[in-house]
């Protein structure tokens, strides 16, 4: 029984070893090109691709967007619409992006594109899977949405210990629910000293021209 547990978790570091490799070299290809790139991992619903459409307004071709859903073309339709080029991945199934996957889409983008400043990457809605692949982003950001609850930061460690960047969206919805975003925010610094905190409403603009302007600043 125990040496079926060990073998168990030699294949499970295989596999991310494979991946880290990818996402190594997604990294490299997209520094030497000067593009600065973001992961951005949520559960469905949480506002992802409504950030991604303010987001396409603010920075027009400066950016360029793949999406990662299980199925169907929406997503990358809405951020084209908005104003910028997308690529679509349809994983199947798969619950998350890997850095191959995101490899193949980066051959449908035009890394040589004039201006292009920022690749944002956005992830299979899912608050687990997510956080233990590498994509070759610079920057992992994590999001939840006031009527998810406060008390999703301590439940999802795996994502809110390691992001980068702690993202609260719709924040306009505050008033009527319960979400202490005071707690949240505690919640998170406590596991993850060092995260950047932005409270949004994507729907409203509330907090994005501040977030766009983070993000500029970490632009080569
Ligand atoms: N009230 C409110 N609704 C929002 C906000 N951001 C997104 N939504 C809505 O939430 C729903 C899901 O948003 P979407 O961007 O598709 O989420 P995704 O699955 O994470 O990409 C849509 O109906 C959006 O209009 C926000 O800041 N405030
Ligand atoms: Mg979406």
């Amino acid at each position: 029984m125990a040496e079926e547990k060990n073998r168990k978790v030699k294949i499970a570091e295989k596999i991310l070893d494979k991946n880290d490799l990818m996402a190594a070299v997604n990294r490299e290809l997209l520094s030497a090109k000067g593009i600065f790139s973001i992961n951005l991992i949520s559960s469905p619903g949480a506002g992802k691709t409504t950030i991604l459409e303010y987001m396409a307004g603010y920075f027009g071709p400066r950016m360029a967007v793949i999406e990662g859903d299980i199925q169907t073309r929406r997503d990358a339709e809405r951020v084209e619409r908005a104003g910028c080029p997308a690529v679509q991945i349809e994983t199947g199934g798969a619950c998350h992006l890997d850095a191959l996957a995101v490899k193949k889409a980066l051959e449908s983008i035009d890394l040589d594109a004039e201006n292009l400043d920022l690749l944002a990457i956005e992830n299979v809605g899912n608050l687990i899977c997510p956080s233990g692949y590498d994509l070759g982003e610079n920057m992992k950001i994590g999001l939840l949405s006031v009527p998810e609850g406060d008390d999703k930061v301590m439940k999802y460690p795996s994502l809110f210990s390691t992001v980068d960047v702690f993202l609260i969206n719709k924040i306009d919805l505050a008033p009527y629910l319960d979400f202490d975003v005071d707690r949240a925010i505690e919640e998170c610094r406590n596991m993850n000293p060092d995260v950047t905190v932005f409270t949004l409403s994507a729907k409203t603009g509330e907090g994005m021209d501040d977030f766009c302007i983070f993000l500029e600043s970490n632009f080569h």
